[in-house]
């Protein structure tokens, strides 16, 4: 007999061997079928566990190393190279779409804002993990702030790096939660790693932390977060760079 527990327990093993199968292939349509009903039972398994629940915190002594850079660890665009070279006193992060209050937020700004730190473990799909300290400001108060509308149901992260680059144009890299995941108490807009500014490789000078979920999700290089109330109309429809090319939108862990 197949018992709900079965079917957790192998969502959990779709999910992880996720990135291997689909490195290489966008077409397996019976493998794309298991991911969407194992993407269904993640955010089924997460809400009764609780959404609210918190991702293992670790000690300073597990932190080994420094946090392995993956994906862009480079922008190469004219804005992101002129914010770079003034050391991102000019940078601002816009609040937009569905919100009563847009805000325009220097790294002062979001500063002065509380702080808070918190050692966990990202991992990426490839198949690696690192413990790293991340500091910044909790999400939760940007978007108090903004004041978001009751119809708004997700954030949309646009980021300053391009992620391809083709003779038909750039892709910036593009990430999007809902807002349960948005206002949990340990999404962070983060500034800082290990105690120190975020390295460039690592996406400065802000970085989303989104710690029950799968390293893509993490969207590095910040540019602007915008409140919608559906996905469909940003990248291929699904509102993330690799949930478009066919890993999970949601990407529990
Ligand atoms: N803007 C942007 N964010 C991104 C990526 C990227 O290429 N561009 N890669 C993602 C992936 S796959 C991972 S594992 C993490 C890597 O973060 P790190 O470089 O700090 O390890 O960033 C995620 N966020
Ligand atoms: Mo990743």
């Amino acid at each position: 007999m197949i018992t709900r527990r079965h079917l957790l327990l192998g969502a959990a093993a779709a999910s992880l061997s996720g990135c291997k199968i689909f490195d290489n292939a966008t077409g397996d349509s019976a493998l794309h079928n298991l991911f969407a009903s194992a993407e269904d039972l993640t955010i089924a398994s997460q809400r009764a566990l609780g959404r609210d629940a918190l991702a293992r915190t670790y000690p300073e002594s597990d932190i080994r190393q420094g946090q392995r850079p993956n994906g862009s660890t480079d922008p190469s665009s004219a804005d992101f190279l002129d914010l770079a070279a003034q050391n991102f006193t000019d940078y601002r992060l816009e609040i937009k779409g569905m919100v009563q209050s847009p805000q325009s937020l220097s790294l002062a700004d979001l500063r002065a804002l509380p702080s808070q730190s918190q050692i966990t473990r990202h991992d990426c799909v490839e198949g690696w993990s690192c413990i790293a300290k991340w500091t910044g400001t909790p999400l939760a108060a940007v978007l108090t702030a903004a004041k978001p509308l009751k119809t708004a149901r997700y954030c949309v992260f646009d980021c300053y790096d391009a992620i391809e680059k083709s003779l038909s144009g750039e892709v910036f890299y593009y990430e999007s939660i809902d807002l349960i995941d948005a206002f949990h108490p340990q999404t962070l807009l983060a500034y800082a790693m290990n105690d120190a500014a975020l390295p460039t490789a690592n996406g400065a000078p802000l970085r989303l932390r989104v710690e029950r979920h799968l390293g893509y999700k993490h969207a590095k290089y910040l540019k602007s977060i915008t409140l919608t109330d559906s996905l469909a109309s940003y990248g291929a429809g699904k509102g993330s760079y690799w949930a478009d090319r066919g890993y999970e939108w949601y990407a529990g862990i």
